[in-house]
């Protein structure tokens, strides 16, 4: 018997860890409850028409931390979502609405049936401000900074996903949406809506093979460069809104993403007037 319940207690102990490694906000979008709304809700994306294969990217941005709210950067392969054996390639900086001023960093490996998730979280205070958002991605390590802070770094010689990450080239992406997962963003308040996410700018350096980066392009956004980049048309699972290219507009210099409850489209006056 006494054999038993130290058996017993050896497996819980290890299921106990193998499930708090395996938590994430896949497997808590299985089990939570839902955020609610009365009305339709329309989030904006940007995303870029060409790849990148490493590279630097520094993006001065006001993120939306914010119950419910998923506000974000980051990089993409498009056919992740296909699933059917496809790799899954995503490198994150994320808020995430649960709790005020966390910045979640993450890498998502593995295909779409089996995604492979490495979320950390990090204190970022008064992350709704303007900030320095970098990002490093080499064949050696994925690196992220906050104001050229390094608070978060992975290497391939301690990270399977580092090293799977170099296989494919990567879109790169920003876009503020709504999560219906409570468990990962927090519940989600309709009537604080519409609220904002801002880019001032985004500079891009190409990773040379001596190690080293190089500006290839800055972006102010003082006009919509379709060229560089497109406005998101749909929505995916788990995520509440529709994205909508009328949420996305430039306004005195700034990309500004809009959350808006019931009609697409940015008040130019409440967006001034949020920023005060
Ligand atoms: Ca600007």
């Amino acid at each position: 018997m006494k054999k038993i319940n130290l058996l017993t207690a050896v497996l819980c102990v290890f299921s106990f860890s193998t499930m708090a490694d395996d938590v994430n906000q896949d497997s808590r979008a299985k089990v939570s409850l839902k955020n609610q709304a009365t009305q339709a809700l329309y989030g904006a994306e940007l995303y870029s028409l060409e790849k990148v294969h490493f590279g630097k990217f520094i993006i001065r941005m006001k993120m939306l931390s914010e119950p419910g709210v998923v506000s974000s950067f980051f990089t993409y392969d498009n056919e992740s979502w296909q699933g059917e054996g496809r790799p899954w390639r995503e490198i994150d900086f994320e808020t995430i609405g649960s709790k005020p001023d966390q910045l979640q960093t993450n890498l998502i490996t593995g295909n779409a049936a089996k995604r492979e998730h490495s979320e950390r979280m990090t204190n970022v205070p008064n992350i709704n401000d303007y900030k320095n958002y970098t990002l490093e991605w080499t064949p050696k390590s994925i690196i992220w900074k906050v104001n050229d802070e390094i608070v978060r770094e992975e290497t391939a010689a301690d990270s399977q996903q580092v090293k799977d990450m170099a296989d494919t080239p990567q879109t790169y992406r920003s876009n503020v949406w709504i999560s219906e997962v409570i468990d990962w963003v927090g519940r989600f308040e309709e009537a604080h809506l519409p609220k904002y996410q801002v880019i001032d700018w985004i500079e891009f350096y190409d990773y040379k093979d001596n190690g080293s980066f190089e500006l290839s392009w800055r972006d102010d956004f003082n006009s919509f460069d379709t060229k560089r980049w497109g406005k998101a048309e749909w929505s995916f699972d788990t995520n509440m809104v529709t994205f909508a290219p009328e949420n996305l507009q430039i306004i005195d210099g700034k990309l500004v993403f809009a959350l808006t409850s019931g009609t697409k489209g940015i008040d130019k006056a409440d967006f001034l007037k949020a920023q005060k």
